[in-house]
């Protein structure tokens, strides 16, 4: 291929990208999250009790566990990247009400940025928020038909959601202060994009069974180099 011929593709990839994003530049680490044990998964429950919910019954999302692989575990930086200021995302995260349970049951998103909570249900839920920093806790009725409710929060950490409609209904919140964040999926493997090179903390939470005051925490040193493709895997117990 020409220079010339490279040079016109660069600058029309740059014209149809707007150039490189995070994830484009800096490393990656990349791992799974296993469960070491039995699986103290729910089974399923019924839901009859409201029909607004429009399905028979729900699985409680404490636990979801495929071949020992675990999904819904937040890991993050939780240090090393010093007085750096990451700008938060305009574009809200979205928290959906469906089925009468929340999708997704875990997430993340940065500090400044907006919570986007929707109610797909034709029926009534409360969303009760619970943070370490009880100032932020809220409980608001949600509607049936009701417009979205943009929430946005002043501290980092991890907030728990809960509907008392719903006794089954919980999620969690992370907020970060960077971007630097991923949450497993259905075969526990999770991605973190775009870290420069560096000394970290890298963590991981998962809910327990005794309550989101209570999580399992699990917490790595890590040295990350420029660009490099790092695995870091975690192994947990459920309790
Ligand atoms: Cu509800």
């Amino acid at each position: 291929m020409s220079k010339y011929l490279v040079t016109m593709l660069a600058a029309v990839c740059v014209a149809v990208f707007g150039g490189c994003s995070k994830h484009e530049d800096g490393a990656t680490i990349a791992g799974t999250v296993t469960l070491n044990g039995p699986c103290p998964c729910d089974s399923a429950c019924s839901v009859r009790v409201d029909p607004g919910c429009g399905n028979d019954s729900v699985t409680p999302e404490h636990w979801i566990v495929k071949d020992g692989k675990v999904a819904n575990a937040l890991i993050y930086i939780k240090d090393g990247l010093g007085n750096t200021v990451y700008p938060a995302p305009e574009e809200p995260a979205v928290l959906d009400q469906r089925g009468c349970e929340y999708d997704p049951h875990v997430m993340g998103l940065m500090l400044g940025q907006k919570l986007e909570i929707l109610n797909s249900d034709r029926t009534l839920h409360n969303v009760r928020l619970s943070s370490a920093d009880a100032a932020e806790d809220f409980n608001k009725l949600f509607t049936q038909g009701m417009p979205p409710m943009d929430e946005t929060f002043t501290t980092t950490g991890i907030k728990a959601i809960h509907c008392d409609v719903h006794q089954w209904m919980n999620c969690y919140v992370g907020v970060f202060s960077n971007p630097f964040f991923a949450v497993s999926d259905s075969t526990g493997h999770y991605e973190i994009h775009g870290l420069p090179p560096g000394i970290y903390t890298l963590e991981l939470w998962h809910e327990s069974s005794s309550g989101w005051k209570n999580p399992i925490v699990e917490s790595r040193e890590i040295s990350v180099a420029a660009d490099a493709h790092q695995a870091v895997d975690f192994s947990i117990g459920a309790r």
